[in-house]
């Protein structure tokens, strides 16, 4: 069965334009940002042209700030930059910038951002929250007497906060906001802000973000009311596997902090930050917890507490409990968001429950609608991401994540209630308590803006490129997660570095892996350099583990690549080289055989074990490589050379160790040729022996793989690289299993941590890690936007500027397409057999980009382009001709 899910979120076209047209104005890579807080943001834009060969040659920034004044002219700045430093006047505080970019020749663009705290001491706030075990503690409400769990039992009761002040007339009012914990900000009887889960999860002990929001509108003449709801979220409540011995990791109890500027007509500022003048107190919302779910008793609603005439004399006075500012640190990434609504394709009973379908596998939580209900009905809402074989939901791979929300009515004739601090993993909803129920799936993640799209001729294909982009975003619920449904949800730093190619292609990124990088380099050991297996650092027994510990080199790197932003080389440097000189140093014959931490090999492979100290010395490799060009690029040569000697003695240690004369590498497994192969370990010579191993191998099997995490994105280009794209394809329309489409066929919606997740045989795999909802074995992502469509760029280009188009025409593919929106602007290619042995091919090059196109035919004196014979062509392989295109659309057909 294949189950087509529409894919909407769709890349919005380029504005089209006769001449060079700026367009997605960016600050800090973030649309329209409130809380900057770097002193020289950097502005960015795309460009957009319909006129061959289009570049630009100048462009000019321009800046207004407080009250309209000019703040920076750039000047004209000759040179095809599409990005700028801000470079003038400094940046005051909680001000608005309006931007412009005008490109010489062609058209402007306008956009804005909004700065943050710029210096420390302009902090008037203080960390409040009161302590339960020294504080008296809140009064009960009467008829709270739901029983709970023993994993909720000891789950506080989330705090409402509130203040209301009387500012003067106000021309703008922002509040900057965080909490030890989660909040959720009102004004004066509104939520303020679209995000959720904020402030986010980072490195509590050295980083704790807070958000800007503009709440001028909300404010009104009058007094102003300033409420907050503060649950645990990561910073106490449950977290990791055995949530309950892993709860209060960063803190016992929640702690709020905002603070209030308001901008007079005069200039003048009014500022008001927590203090011991807020009040506070427990209310319906009795606990709340990431892993466990929600509970909330309607009946204990208090009415009206997040507007000014509110009697809270029976609120206690909150309390400070703490003045270290120093953690305070600007948002640079994305908040999460509800991003869709679902609605279910499918409501049944079972047993006397209602269980309700949505079709889709997500990460989010709904929103219950429940109709005549008596107050004091309790309606239990549990999530799972499959069904059992009777029909029932299965909950065995939660491990101890409860993700079961209750709701406690009020008893009036239709009544909501969607959860705000929780996040669960499913597709199915279990709804029991009340038959009149109406249920909405809410998907949330980081609400990382779509980059790209890709498509093609096969349904399953499609759908497998549709559970890639679902696990994604299920899987960037503020960092990158491995999964969203059990007790773990973890940052992985293999899953995420081996999934980071496919997410650039679908998503723009660069905001939301600054930010996790920030936390990894948090979370290096300072002293030896060893990185953490799961950033935010929180299991600390595991670290410095092969492909684990490398995400320090691989995800800068390849943002830089993707993004052309060198100040991630900057900030990662130092990090790169000392994780690469731990390696080093505990393995100094360079076969990395010791301090290998957990090891985990090419985690959950199917049917083989490849050999651990190949993998490790060829991820050694290949860290050493990435520092040295990292090094090449910040012009820092002695690191260069240090470490560009360094992979040059590893690939001998590799070559001497682990190649055999006949071309074998020990283990003689997939991901052994496919690791080998791709960082270039396999001696020149013995290239096409170790390709007829790999090629041995798949073909002994049936043509079945055995790759791992580490493994699996290196099949399609390994094997069409060396001539075997017909071994790709065969792979990549399987439904056998271990395969893609064998998921697909069962129904999947989302990529599945394991390939035997449920067989024929054994039913649901092992309970005891069982994700349904995983994005490492998606990394074959990146093939089908940069092979199989063919987009991606040539060695050693950064940011795009100079594309490779590369269809891989072959499978059962009758067209592929993809479109993706580098730093410069949009770059697409569309291939297909048009019939009579025609093929077709569409290209789109962003202005400013030199890009190389290979046209696929079996006939060279066949090629057209646009009905005419192809000019700058600079050369012919086996089955292409390449030639060379500035910006703009083409038309090639060729003979196929
Ligand atoms: C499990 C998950 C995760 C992986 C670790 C090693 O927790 O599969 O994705 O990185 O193991």
């Amino acid at each position: 069965m294949v189950n087509i899910m529409p894919d909407d979120w769709s890349l919005p076209e380029p504005p089209a334009a006769a001449a060079l047209q700026p367009y997605d104005l960016r600050c800090e890579h973030l649309r329209t940002p409130l809380g900057i807080g770097t002193p020289t943001p950097r502005l960015a834009w795309r460009l957009a042209s319909d006129r061959r060969g289009d570049a630009p040659a100048a462009h000019r920034v321009t800046v207004h700030g407080p009250g309209g004044a000019l703040a920076w002219d750039s000047g004209w700045i000759d040179g095809q930059d599409v990005s700028a430093d801000y470079g003038g006047a400094p940046l005051v505080s909680f001000a608005r910038y309006d931007w412009r970019v005008e490109v010489r020749g062609g058209g402007s663009a306008r956009s804005w951002f909004d700065t943050g705290v710029l210096h420390a001491d302009e902090w008037r706030a203080a960390w409040i929250g009161h302590d339960p075990e020294t504080d008296p503690p809140f009064e009960p409400p009467t008829d709270d007497r739901e029983p709970r769990t023993p994993r909720t039992a000891h789950l506080p009761a989330p705090r409402y906060f509130r203040r209301v002040v009387d500012l003067r007339p106000a021309t703008a009012v922002r509040i900057a906001v965080t909490a030890r914990g989660l909040y959720e900000l009102h004004v004066n009887g509104h939520r303020a802000g679209d995000g959720e889960l904020t402030p986010g999860w980072t490195d509590y002990r050295r980083r704790v973000p807070y958000q800007v929001y503009d709440v001028t509108d909300l404010a009104g003449d009058g007094p102003l009311c300033v409420g907050a709801v503060l649950a645990d979220g990561w910073w106490s409540g449950s977290l990791g596997w055995d949530g309950r011995q892993q709860a209060q990791r960063y803190g016992r109890h929640p702690q709020l902090l905002a603070q209030i500027v308001a901008e007079h007509a005069d200039g003048s500022r009014t500022v008001i930050g927590t203090d011991g003048r807020w009040r506070e107190t427990i209310g319906p919302l009795r606990y709340a917890d990431l892993l466990m779910g929600e509970r909330y008793d309607a009946r204990l609603d208090l009415g009206g507490w997040d507007l000014p005439g509110f009697d809270d004399s029976s609120w206690a006075p909150a309390r400070v409990a703490d003045t270290d500012l120093s953690v305070l640190v600007p948002s640079v990434a994305e908040p999460v968001r509800v991003t869709r609504d679902l609605v279910p394709v499918e409501v049944r009973s079972h047993d006397g429950r209602t269980i309700v379908d949505l079709g889709q596998n997500i990460a989010g939580r709904v929103r219950l609608t429940v109709r005549g209900a008596a107050p004091g009905t309790r309606v239990t809402l549990r999530h799972g991401e499959a069904l059992t074989d009777d029909g029932g939901l299965y909950t065995a791979n939660l491990r101890s994540a409860e993700a079961t929300d209750h709701y406690v009515a009020a008893g009036v004739a239709e009544e909501t209630y969607e959860p705000r601090f929780t996040v669960h993993g499913f597709r199915y909803v279990e709804v029991t308590g009340h038959a009149d129920v109406a249920v909405v799936g809410r998907a949330m993640h980081s609400d990382t803006p779509v980059a790209g799209e890709f498509s093609c001729s096969d349904a399953m294909v499609r759908q497998l490129m549709s559970n890639i982009r679902w696990s994604q975003r299920d899987n960037f619920v503020s960092v990158p997660t491995d999964c969203p449904q059990r007790d773990e949800r973890l940052g992985w730093t293999a899953d995420a570095q081996v999934f980071l190619p496919t997410a650039c292609y679908n998503a723009d990124v660069a905001a939301f892996f600054t930010n996790w990088l920030a936390d990894l380099r948090c979370a290096q050991d300072a002293a030896g350099g060893a990185v953490p297996d799961v950033v935010p650092h929180v299991i600390t027994e595991r670290h410095g583990t092969p492909a684990w510990g490398d995400a320090a080199t691989i995800v800068p790197w390849h943002l830089y690549e993707v993004y052309g932003d060198e100040r991630v080389l900057r900030d990662s440097l130092p990090s790169m080289r000392r994780w690469v000189d731990h390696v080093e140093r505990h393995n100094p014959g360079l076969v990395w055989r010791d301090k290998v931490g957990s090891h985990y090999g090419d985690w959950l492979q199917a049917d083989v074990r490849t050999d651990r100290d190949v993998l490790a010395t060829a991820y050694f490799a290949l860290s050493a490589d990435l520092t040295a060009r990292a090094a090449a690029v910040l012009g820092d040569t002695e690191a260069r050379d240090r470490y560009a000697g360094l992979r040059k003695r590893i690939g001998e240690a590799f070559a001497r160790e682990f190649v055999s004369p006949d071309g074998r590498i020990t283990g003689d497994t997939q991901t052994g040729y496919l690791l080998a192969l791709a960082h270039r370990l396999v001696p020149a010579g013995l290239v096409p022996a170790a390709v007829a191993h790999l090629v041995a191998d798949l073909e002994r099997r049936g043509r079945r793989l055995t790759t791992g995490f580490a493994g699996v994105a290196l099949l399609g280009p390994v094997l069409s690289a060396h001539g075997h794209a017909d071994l790709a394809y065969a792979l990549l329309h399987d439904d056998r299993y271990p395969s893609w489409g064998y998921s697909i066929k069962r129904g999947a919606t989302t990529i599945w941590e394991r390939w035997d997740g449920w067989t024929e045989e054994t039913g649901f795999g092992p309970v005891a890690m069982n994700s349904f909802n995983h994005y490492a074995l998606g990394s074959v992502g990146a093939w089908l936007y940069g092979g199989v469509a063919g987009l991606g760029q040539e060695e050693g280009s950064v940011g795009f500027r100079r594309p490779r188009i590369r269809p891989l025409v072959g499978g059962a593919l009758r067209w592929a397409s993809a479109a993706y929106e580098t730093p410069l602007g949009r770059l697409a290619s569309r291939w297909e057999l048009a019939g009579r042995g025609e093929l077709r091919l569409s290209v789109q090059i962003p202005p400013g980009a030199l890009a190389t196109v290979h046209v696929p035919t079996t006939d060279p004196s066949s090629v057209r382009e646009s009905g005419e014979p192809v000019s700058g062509v600079v050369g012919r392989t086996g089955s292409a001709v390449v030639c060379q295109v500035g910006s703009g659309r083409y038309s090639f057909t060729s003979a196929w």
